[in-house]
């Protein structure tokens, strides 16, 4: 029953062309190792320093009021430079995935973003990457968070609309070089689907991939053989029509390209556990290679919290020059066939984007 489910999904599971952005990988240069903050040492200021600080505060104090669209310009200039540069090092604190503790290598939560349909700029100064057709981020909006405070990135999905059809470039796709190459990484974010989403048969989120130097991050997604090169790693919303598991409104799974699938469009590992349309939930995805020639990568999945996926034999390589080294930032309906599509608009939210790893 297991793998009648699975073959069932993956069949349906992917457009059988490729994504038309494969974000180039020229800015998946290394950067100084910015991960450690700087050790605190305590100093004595003199005066000379503090009146500098006032000085400093004043300027910046009458800069304020003297340009009402100050924020703007700043922040065009900020990211002025940031298009320039896949992402800046900065100090990044780390977080501890049980008993061990990862460098930051991505974290993004938007606050700072101007709201309205996000450009590439700015999307790229939140998440990095270098993809900047603008038509790949027309669906994606920066909304108030309805937590409370800052905001949150929104992805619309159109009624009656998949990935490529009826026509145009539904949802998003983009390919964001992470700053380094690492063997093992966990990615979290926060997701909310509208309080009336239409599951329809499901769709892709965010997650990981690996490719071998100078392979395209395309490349294990849409169907394509990944010729052992890479990897992917998203997730799957799915929706009744997707499986045969009676009583089951929507499922999710982590949706694989790897190795070893069994099916062309990439495998399921199924959750056994749901998304709640309108109820924010908190996400986690860790990687962790194997070792060439050895079951031994780990593939683990948590929703809110709770383990839902806990593989430790899986199998995501068979070259040591393929690791972690993007994100892909899928979101869209799809499948490539209309009848993924939805019989409502409906939206994703997601925030608190931080990837750990070394
Ligand atoms: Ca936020």
């Amino acid at each position: 029953m297991f793998d009648r489910q699975k073959g069932s999904a993956a069949r349906r599971a992917e457009p059988s062309h490729a994504p038309d952005h494969p974000d180039a990988d020229h800015q998946d240069a290394e950067h100084p190792d910015s991960d450690h903050p700087h050790p605190s040492h305590p100093r004595r200021r003199s005066p000379v320093s503090r009146w500098g600080l006032v000085l400093a505060c004043s300027l910046l104090v009458s800069l304020v009021f003297a340009r009402p669209g100050w924020t703007e310009a700043t922040y065009s200039s900020l990211t002025s430079t940031f298009s320039t540069d896949a992402r800046t090092p900065k100090a990044a604190p780390t977080v501890g995935l049980g008993d061990v503790v990862e460098p930051t290598l991505v974290t993004a939560d938007f606050d700072a973003l101007p709201r309205g349909r996000v450009t590439p700029d700015r999307f790229i100064f939140s998440l990095g990457g270098s993809n900047n057709a603008r038509r790949e981020y027309d669906d994606t909006t920066v909304v108030p968070d309805d937590r409370g405070k800052g905001n949150v990135l929104r992805t619309t999905l159109d009624a009656h609309s998949v990935r490529r059809l009826p026509r145009g470039n539904n949802g998003i796709v983009v390919f964001i070089p992470l700053p380094r190459r690492v063997q093992h990484a966990c990615l979290t974010y926060d997701v909310k689907f509208d309080k009336s989403f239409d599951w329809s048969l499901g769709g892709k989120l965010p997650g990981l991939l690996g490719v071998a130097p100078g392979v395209l991050p395309a490349l294990p997604t849409g169907g394509h053989h990944t010729r052992n090169l890479g990897w992917s790693g998203r997730l799957m919303w799915l929706g009744p029509g997707a499986y045969a598991m009676p009583g089951r409104k929507n499922m999710v799974a982590t949706y694989m390209y790897s190795p070893e699938q069994e099916s062309q469009y990439g495998d399921n590992v199924w959750w056994n556990a749901s998304f709640v349309a309108g109820r924010w939930h908190t996400i986690k995805q860790c990687y962790g290679m194997n070792t060439v020639g050895q079951r031994d990568g780990t593939l683990r999945s948590w929703l809110d919290g709770r383990v839902v996926v806990d593989r430790t034999d899986y199998v995501f390589r068979t070259r040591e020059d393929v690791d972690i080294s993007h994100i892909s930032w899928s979101i869209f309906r799809g499948g490539h066939t209309m009848e993924w599509a939805g019989k409502r608009t409906g939206t994703v939210d997601i925030d608190n984007v931080r990837i750990t790893g070394s």
